[in-house]
């Protein structure tokens, strides 16, 4: 039974790469932190009982910035592969913690690298680093591919760009197999709500629902390369398992701006957008609505822009190569743009059904001690 670390277990993509590496037979130690509420809502159906016998999904509290706890726990679970996950992964957030996040993202995947080493676990311990399209930031060239040059445009970027090297260099250096999954925007159900996508969808089918009026984003124009968590998590795999270490590029190839994706979440939900007005005075206002489970006026405003949403040096375009993945590995995405954001939806929709019934038709309560 091979043994898995994964830092990082309770984010998108930890979530879907533990259920994979289970599927496979992988004994899956997971590092999460120690936070005073409950953070593992999104592996919470793969916990098992602490008092159970041969488990094989284990969770250890841990953090990136914290080389005493990452040192021990490599010692203690001895992992065949370590999945790098763990970061501050916000990059407008990044510009405002910016020295935590180089801590976490940058600092934190040499303390891994290194807690392997001191362990003379060179040639025992495979590495994933989850690298980001995020480091080709300012256009250079379309589409990105490996060989494409990196600028980076937020201190995220940038702690992930020493994150990129580092690996790389320990590679050449010690002869570690350790890579770099450079891979592009990817989003699922699971995706954490702060992200635009989500952030889209989860307001589209309240909007629908009436819980909600308007949405506030900022940059529409902005064009990502949007694939789904499962299919770059099932590439992290692969990675592992190629003959040699190396670095990749994992993307759909089809950029598609902000404005479009907001059109796509709202058709699943029947309702039409019209967009009026340029720049911060854009506007989005139901067109029509074709579905008569959701009754919404014609005209009403669903969308504007707050400036608050723009990023001091924004990434404009983001489409990438993954022909290297695809012929050497042979990595076969399942899903595309539309099923990705149907999926979103219907997630969302039926989530905030729960809320819509709890609004409309309260519930209950009795005091307990009269
Ligand atoms: P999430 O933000 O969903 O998850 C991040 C995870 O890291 C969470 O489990 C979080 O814990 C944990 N974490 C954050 N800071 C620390 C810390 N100091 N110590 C330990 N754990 C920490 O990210 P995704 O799952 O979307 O992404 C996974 C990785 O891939 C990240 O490194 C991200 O930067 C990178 N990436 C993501 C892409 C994407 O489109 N999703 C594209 C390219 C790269 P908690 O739950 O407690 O917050
Ligand atoms: P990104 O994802 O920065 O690409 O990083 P995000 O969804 O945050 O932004 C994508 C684009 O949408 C624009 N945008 C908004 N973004 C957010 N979050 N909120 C808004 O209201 C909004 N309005 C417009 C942004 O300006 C941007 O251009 C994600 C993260 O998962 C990183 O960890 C990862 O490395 C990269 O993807 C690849």
């Amino acid at each position: 039974m091979k043994i898995a670390l994964i830092t990082g277990v309770t984010g998108q993509d930890g979530a879907y790469l533990s259920e994979l590496l289970l599927s496979k037979g992988y004994e899956v130690h997971g590092l999460k932190r120690r936070t005073s509420l409950f953070n593992t809502e999104r592996v919470d159906h793969l916990y098992q009982d602490p008092h159970e016998k041969n488990r094989n999904f284990i969770l250890h509290y841990g953090d990136m910035t914290d080389s005493t706890n990452l040192i021990r726990l490599i010692q203690e679970i001895r992992p065949d592969e370590i999945y790098n996950l763990a970061a501050m992964s916000h990059v407008q957030v990044s510009f405002e913690i910016p020295e935590y996040t180089g801590n976490a993202d940058g600092i934190g995947t040499l303390r891994i690298l290194e807690a392997v080493r001191l362990l003379g676990r060179e040639k025992k311990t495979k590495i994933y680093q989850a690298s980001t399209s995020e480091l080709y930031g300012k256009v250079q060239e379309v589409p990105q591919t490996e060989i494409t040059p990196f600028y980076p445009r937020s201190p995220y970027a940038i702690a992930k760009l020493y994150a990129y090297w580092i690996t790389v260099n320990y590679r050449e250096a010690y002869g570690m197999y350790a890579c770099n999954g450079i891979l592009f925007n990817h989003e699922s159900p699971k995706r954490g709500e702060t992200f635009v996508t989500r952030k889209i969808t989860r307001a589209a089918a309240r909007i629908a629902l009436g819980l909600q009026s308007k949405l506030y984003l900022g940059n529409l124009d902005a064009r990502r390369d949007w694939g789904h968590a499962k299919d770059y998590v099932r590439m992290m795999w692969m990675i592992l398992q190629a003959d040699e270490p190396e670095d990749w590029v994992i993307a759909t190839g089809v950029a598609t701006t902000v404005r479009e994706f907001v059109r796509l979440a709202f058709n699943e939900v029947g309702i039409e957008i019209e967009f009026k007005g340029k720049g911060v005075d854009e506007k989005g206002y139901i067109a029509s609505c074709s579905k008569p489970e959701f009754q919404l006026e014609k005209g009403l405003e669903v969308l504007a822009i707050d400036p608050k949403y723009f990023r001091p040096t924004e990434v404009d375009l983001l489409i990438g190569d993954a022909t290297k993945a695809k012929t050497k590995l042979g990595w076969i995405p399942e899903y595309n743009l539309q099923n990705l954001v149907k999926e979103m939806m219907e997630s969302d929709v039926k989530h905030m059904q729960k809320d819509c019934l709890l609004q409309k038709g309260g519930y209950q309560t009795f005091n307990y001690y009269e």
